[in-house]
């Protein structure tokens, strides 16, 4: 029986994607590399330093800086991400969620988030939605990210339920990799070619209808 939902945040909750471009676009400018939104693809779900390690390669600036001036750096994009982040309101909830968050306390059905986000917990304050969770997974605490499971498998602890009683949602295809290898129902929101490997797949949130995502998690 399915008793909780896991979700991701950006791409699911709200679209944080387009700042985190715009901060690490400005940052890329500084020390001489261009990024652009096809590139930006990659950076879906992919953590803070990874994400880095990502804009130096293309650059062919991997060799270029020392630990501690990469965490520099990384620092200085998230001053600047910080301040977009500052102006999300309630009417930045993803299509569909405010109706989805609704229904899961109606059908008493837990939620917790499992994002990469070390943002997370702000910008759940600022759409107003934190106190509807019981958790948030805090990504510091874990030994490896999304495609590994153990973010999913945290996730659903946070709810005292086992993954087989939860259903996880993502927009990421490492992030589908992970709600799988943790055993859970995965929900894939995206196209048909990039969630293939999701149990089920709807193209926006605004087609995330709860009802529907327990019944088919029920008869998986
Ligand atoms: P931060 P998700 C991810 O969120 C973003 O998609 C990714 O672009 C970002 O680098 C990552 O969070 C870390 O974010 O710099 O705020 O810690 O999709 O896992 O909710
Ligand atoms: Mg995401």
């Amino acid at each position: 029986m399915i008793k909780g939902l896991v979700l991701d945040l950006d791409g699911v909750i709200t679209d944080t994607a387009e700042y985190h471009y715009l901060a690490w676009k400005s940052l890329a400018e500084k020390i001489g590399i261009k990024i652009d939104r096809v590139f930006n693809e990659q950076l879906k779900g992919i953590s803070r330093t990874e994400s880095l390690e990502l804009i130096l390669k293309h650059g062919e600036k991997e060799k270029t800086y020392t630990e501690e001036e990469k965490q520099e750096l990384a620092t200085r994009k998230n001053e600047e991400y910080k301040t977009f982040i500052e102006n999300i309101t309630p009417a930045d909830l993803c299509p569909g969620m405010e109706q989805l968050l609704m229904d899961a306390r109606e059908m008493n059905i837990k939620l917790s988030v499992a994002s990469a986000s070390k943002n997370a917990p702000t910008i759940l304050e600022h759409l107003q939605v934190k106190d509807q969770f019981v958790g948030i997974v805090d990504p510091a605490s874990l030994k490896q990210g999304k495609p590994s499971p153990e973010i999913f498998h945290k996730g659903a602890d946070l709810l005292g339920l086992s993954p087989a009683e939860c259903i996880g949602i993502e927009d990421a295809e490492a992030g589908i990799e992970a709600i799988n290898r943790a055993g859970m129902f995965s929900v894939g929101v995206g196209s048909k070619e990039s969630m293939k490997a999701a149990d089920y797949f709807v193209e926006q949130t605004a087609e995330l209808d709860l009802k529907t995502l327990v019944e088919k998690a029920e008869a998986h």
